[in-house]
């Protein structure tokens, strides 16, 4: 019986060495601890030895499990250890791999050209105004002296709504609208969207954006509207930047001029941008015309003042290099980036 009891010992160290999982430790500890196990069958027959030598093998049977057990639960810590070991190694967040970056909006090119400008003039003590993009006939042409045959209201060039709305040509309904409700000094610039019927090409698109600018006051003269115009050009392509005003016609300012700025690819040598003048041709501006500012029910006698009108969209793809405004309005992710 002792032998039997020694080789169970044996063969359990033996098997033990080999087990690998906390599952099989389970299954061996039942077969040779459990109730039914190997070692309990043997004892159980221990009534058929006779009783001096029941204690002695009662004693080594003891030892046996005791060992037995010391060994499993040592083998059961170990386990649990590589169990333990080998989930925190599964587990393991990786700090150095580089993070996913959210993808951060920006404004479009136009918004921060538009931001830009309305910062200058806002240096220069101009209020920011805005109105509505559908509007009424007469504050879109009657009040600026663009009479009813005149080619700018052909319906060719215009989106009516009816006989007496329509979508805004320009922005200077705003300033008529400004002058119709407030009394001179007045000192605004108006930006927005306008709408004519152009057809779609590289420098036209029925949707463009505008902003014009309005100045009346008492002794307001040609001068300022210099002044603020050639600060404005420093300030938008650089301090070396000279303007030019040259003679034109509108029906809302008198005298009016188109305004062109030098060069600032070629600084006035002439380049492909210019065309080989050395100027850009920026902006529109004038005296208000005397009809126009009676019309807003301002005294001509006693006030005048400048106005000047430029598109936006030019002014962004002059900044920018863009050669053809459509790419402005695609929304293409990929062209938006870039700026
Ligand atoms: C251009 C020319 C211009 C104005 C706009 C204006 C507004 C009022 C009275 C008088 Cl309420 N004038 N605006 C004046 C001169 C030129 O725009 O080429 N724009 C893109």
């Amino acid at each position: 019986m002792k032998e039997r009891l020694e080789q169970i010992k044996t063969e359990a160290m033996e098997v033990l060495k080999g087990l690998n999982s906390l599952e099989q430790l389970e299954e061996f500890r039942v077969k040779v601890l459990g109730k039914k196990g190997e070692l309990t069958l043997v004892l159980r027959e221990m009534g058929r030895l006779p009783k001096e030598e029941r204690p002695v093998v009662g004693q080594l049977a003891n030892e046996i499990r005791t060992t037995l057990e010391n060994a499993l639960n040592a083998k059961r810590t170990e386990l649990e250890e590589a169990a333990l070991a080998k989930r925190l190694e599964e587990e393991t967040i990786d700090v150095t791999v580089p993070g996913k970056k959210p993808a951060m909006g920006k404004l479009h090119p136009l918004t921060q050209v538009l931001y830009e400008l309305e910062d200058i003039f806002l240096g220069m003590g101009f209020d920011v105004a805005e109105g509505p993009e559908v509007e009424w006939d007469k504050y879109n042409f009657e009040y600026l002296n663009i009479p009813k045959n005149h080619p700018a209201r052909d319906t060719q060039d215009t989106f009516y709504i009816n006989d007496n709305i329509l979508l805004r040509t320009h922005t200077s309904p705003v300033q008529i609208r400004t002058m119709l409700k407030q009394k001179p000094p007045i000192k605004i610039i108006c930006p927005g969207r306008v709408y004519r019927s152009d057809a779609v090409d590289a420098t036209h698109s029925p949707i463009f954006h505008q902003i014009e600018g309005l100045v009346v006051d008492r002794n307001i003269t040609m001068g300022d509207l210099k002044g603020v115009l050639d600060v404005f050009a420093k300030q938008v392509f650089g301090p070396q930047t000279q303007t030019r005003f040259r003679p034109h016609h509108f029906p809302f300012t008198e005298p009016s001029a188109e305004v062109d700025v030098s060069c600032s690819i070629c600084h006035g040598e002439g380049c492909r941008i210019c065309s080989y003048t050395g100027w850009i041709e920026i902006l529109g501006a004038g005296m208000v015309h005397p009809k126009v500012l009676e019309y807003c029910g301002i005294n001509p006698e006693e006030y005048s003042g400048f106005a000047f009108g430029m598109g936006l969209d030019r002014i962004t793809n002059l900044k920018y290099g863009i050669d053809d405004i459509r790419l402005l309005f695609e929304n293409d992710i990929r062209f938006l980036k870039q700026f």
